[in-house]
């Protein structure tokens, strides 16, 4: 190799290690390659979907069954998949009509375009998934539910478990009015996959005025009342029980009220 050849080379490389060093905003990866669903290439019309555990980063719709994307030096434009705010190594993963693919990507800068084999089984039940604000408390308690599924569904159901309507929303706030352990189920749809995740007794509501959670309202209520005044423990929203704004010895009032079984 002559000496002005080795100098591009080397002028190439420090260039590509500035440009490396001054981005900051993660790049789209772009994936191309063959999909099977059920061991059978995917027929044309087969929706496929990425996402992180925190975002959606694009979805691509097969066209000629069995691949997505096309091969480097196609005049096709590869599945791009971008994420905006990914970051090194977070894993993307793939879904076929809402199907949870075998295959995921540990997200890295990216070079070429990535060949990609995704595979899914059309038996499988998409995964459904949510979390919520808390899951205990007293009376009247308010819990935030955020659908956390990992794939893009477009319907939402909720019930609550308590007897009230059911919710559409994705991600819906619910008030608890009365005590007692509550089941959640939750229902995540696409127009052609629905999957639900139930959880038995994840919320506990105790009775108004039951502070330190024992189902019954004594003085060790008002005990726990002055810890939470003193800042010992952690304050119960609806400690402020005559609604007056301040936690005090008014409240104890309303409390022993309460436990005279008003
Ligand atoms: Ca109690
Ligand atoms: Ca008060």
């Amino acid at each position: 190799m002559n000496a002005p050849a080795t100098c591009t080379i080397l002028l190439l490389a420090a260039l590509l290690l500035i440009a490396g060093s001054v981005s900051s905003n993660p790049m789209p990866v772009m994936f191309y390659g063959n999909v099977m669903l059920d061991g059978k290439p995917a027929p044309a019309g087969t929706v496929i979907t990425a996402r992180t555990h925190a975002e959606d980063c694009g979805s691509w719709i097969v066209d000629q069954p069995g691949t997505y994307g096309q091969a480097p030096g196609s005049n096709v434009t590869s599945f791009v998949v971008d994420c905006p705010s990914i970051r090194q190594n977070d894993r993307i993963h793939f879904f076929l009509n809402g199907i949870p693919a075998t295959e995921t990507f540990d997200y890295r800068q990216p070079g070429s375009p990535v060949n990609l084999l995704l595979t899914a089984d059309g038996q499988a039940l998409p995964e459904v998934n949510f979390t919520v604000s808390g899951t205990e408390g007293t009376a009247p308690f308010v819990a935030g539910f955020t659908d956390t599924s990992g794939f893009a569904a477009t319907s939402f159901s909720w019930d609550f478990g308590d007897g009230s309507s059911p919710s559409f929303a994705r991600n819906p706030i619910h008030t608890y009015t009365r005590p007692g352990v509550y089941d959640v189920h939750h229902i995540a749809a696409t127009s052609s996959m629905l999957g639900t995740a139930d959880r038995p007794g994840i919320i506990t509501v105790y009775p108004r005025g039951d502070f330190n959670h024992d189902w019954k309202i004594d003085a060790d209520d008002v005990a726990y009342l002055g810890k939470m005044e003193r800042g010992e423990v952690a304050p119960d929203p609806n400690a402020d029980l005559n609604h007056d704004g301040v936690f005090n010895e008014s409240d104890i009032a309303t409390l022993l009220y309460f436990s005279t079984g008003k």
